[in-house]
């Protein structure tokens, strides 16, 4: 079994003695590495050339059709005791998970190269990076890890003078879903991944180092590892304030970590730090200090135009890995929400038919690196990060949520990350659907029981001088016809200003039992925006009956964890249900 203290050769040598490879590569992110793997790609079909006018350095890759997406069903987390890992997680025991990898990995990497990637995870420099090492035998791993981490030789040296690393061992194996497993053994700092090629499985620096590995070692260092985004708003006045965000999956994260103020904004900038993982520490001066352990996005890409996400757009022009996009007639890359074009083939490289369904895979993505990004904020190579001003939580929620609401306390800041949930409608009956229960946006990716995290999250509170005001954010409120009340997109900036009014203690806010909300009248500035004044009632109003059944829920859900939530959040969650009963 591995351990901590194993050197790297001698890691290496038993997971080769184990697989079986033809060879052994060392990788180190060149350029010139670079060429030859791309050549080798491009030979074997691994990825195809785009159209190199107008996709200048672009390559499409298409996965096998069964391995499209995360799978938490077969992720587990390995610890000792099978309660450290909770409800929120998979679990198998460390023996039992490693006899299945030797099973599994047994031979796995014959007739393949064993790429060895050395990585960091943060600014090279930061006391808050970590380091780890990913053995590979997918070709597409090492292209994107170059995009994804800061990989190379710097980091080498420093694992080969005896800094400790996260240890990842990645294999394609055969593909096959039935021997497709992702493990994490927190107590070893290892990660064993077969059976997948797709991006959260077998890029091991993303969610299984960054946030399953990672929120473990954060809970006994005290810092937090979360699935935030973190961006810069700059006012006329040249001052940036940051502010980290969680959102469940297809909330639009990447898009507001690069959000193009609108023309009624003139002097705002937003500066993107990042737009997916948060390593978030209490810094010298007691304040919240957050740095984006990634060197790139791995972003979805069906939807973003040239109006949705401008930058994002113009990003993925050109030095781009796109995954299971179609592509046209012309060798550009296509995918649903594109207004122009028209796709010859589809994902899976057959001739384009709507009968099969989008062209695009729902979950095709991009990677790419951070710099080129024309929002990029050269704070992103702080050592020590960016000073978080505010955190913002926020769902996908048709009816109940107002559009933005902040806690009362940093207790009742935690609560509302808790209740986190998004929400499909159900377009048949016109009513509230399903809620999908995802804390902080931390389900798929805490590596440890929830009652634990959101202990860890209220003890901050005793560690930290100065904390960040939370916030609650609902850009997808609709009106009974199904109608989104709100434009969203750039419009956003009109809620981060008038959290940035809060946080700088300027105006006054109007309070309710869920949290402050705006005076929208004096206070939030809904200037040049044409929305009709039953909307903007809607928008901030507070069903109190509505909000009575969805915390009885939350407190249902919380059952699951106990004896581990914390009384504090037990306390937060009864003063609200306690205030919306006695004012419904
Ligand atoms: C991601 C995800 O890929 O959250 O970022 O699934
Ligand atoms: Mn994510």
């Amino acid at each position: 079994m591995p351990d901590r203290t194993q050197t790297l050769s001698a890691w290496i040598d038993e997971v080769a003695r184990l697989a079986q490879p033809d060879r052994i590569q060392w990788c180190d992110g060149s350029e010139g590495e670079w060429n030859v793997l791309r050549t080798d790609m491009l030979e074997r079909g691994e990825i195809l050339p785009l159209n190199p006018k107008t996709y200048p350095n672009c390559y499409l890759h298409r996965s096998d059709p069964t391995d499209v997406a995360r799978v938490e069903q077969v992720t587990y987390i390995c610890s000792r005791l099978k309660d450290d890992a909770g409800p929120n997680n998979n679990w198998m025991s460390p023996e039992e998970a490693h006899d299945l990898y030797k099973r599994l990995f047994a031979g796995c990497m014959r007739n393949r190269t064993l790429y060895v990637i050395p990585y960091c995870m943060g600014p090279i420099d930061s006391p808050w990076s970590q380091l780890g090492v990913e053995i590979t035998d997918s070709r597409y791993v090492v292209a994107n890890m170059r995009l994804m981490t800061r990989m190379g030789h710097a980091v080498l040296k420093r694992i080969q003078s005896g800094e400790p690393f996260v240890r990842g061992q990645h294999s394609l194996g055969d593909l096959s879903p039935d021997r497709r497993y992702i493990l994490h053994y927190p107590d070893e700092n290892l990660i064993q991944s077969i059976g997948s090629g797709y991006g959260g499985n077998a890029l091991l620096g993303k969610k299984c180092h960054a946030l399953r590995i990672a929120s473990w070692n954060a809970r006994q260092e005290g810092w937090l590892a979360e699935h935030m985004l973190i961006v810069g708003i700059e006012n006329p006045e040249g001052q940036v304030f940051y502010l980290a965000a969680a959102f469940p999956s297809a909330c639009g994260k990447t898009n507001l970590s690069m959000l193009v103020p609108p023309q009624s904004f003139p002097g705002w900038k937003v500066w993107t730090v990042g737009d997916d993982i948060a390593w978030i520490h209490v810094g010298p001066d007691g304040r919240l200090w957050a740095i984006n352990p990634e060197a790139g996005y791995f972003g979805v890409v069906p939807g973003t135009n040239a109006t949705t996400n401008p930058n994002a757009f113009r990003m993925i022009q050109r030095d781009t890995i796109f995954t299971n996009v179609a592509i046209t007639a012309d060798r550009e890359p296509w995918w649903e929400g594109l207004p122009t074009g028209v796709p010859a083939t589809d994902w899976r490289g057959r001739p384009y038919d709507p009968a099969n369904g989008p062209a695009a895979h729902p979950n095709s993505r991009f990677t790419t690196l951070a710099e080129r990004n024309p929002a990029w904020s050269k704070h992103t190579l702080d050592p020590m990060g960016v000073p978080l001003t505010a955190i913002l939580f926020g769902g996908r929620r048709a009816r109940l949520a107002p559009l933005v609401y902040e806690a009362k306390s940093w207790a009742h800041g935690v609560l509302t990350g808790c209740a986190l949930a998004s929400e499909t409608t159900a377009a048949a009956s016109g009513r509230t659907g399903i809620v999908r229960r995802d804390p902080m946006a931390m389900l798929p990716f805490c590596g440890y029981h929830f009652g634990d995290y959101w202990a860890h999250w209220i003890n901050l509170q005793n560690q930290a001088r100065e904390l960040p005001r939370i916030f609650h954010v609902n850009w997808f409120r609709q009106n009974q016809d199904g109608k989104y009340l709100w434009p969203g997109y750039g419009e956003n900036l009109r809620v981060i200003q008038w959290i940035l009014e809060r946080c700088a203690g300027r105006i006054p806010a109007q309070e309710s039992p869920i949290g402050y909300l705006p005076k929208t009248a004096s206070d939030f500035n809904l200037s040049g925006l044409t929305l009709d004044p039953e909307a903007i009632r809607e928008l901030f109003s507070v069903d109190h009956e509505a909000w009575i059944d969805d915390f009885d829920d939350l407190e249902q859900f919380l059952i699951a964890y106990e004896p581990r939530v914390p009384i504090e959040l037990k306390e937060a969650l009864q003063r609200v249900q306690l205030e919306l009963s006695s004012t419904s």
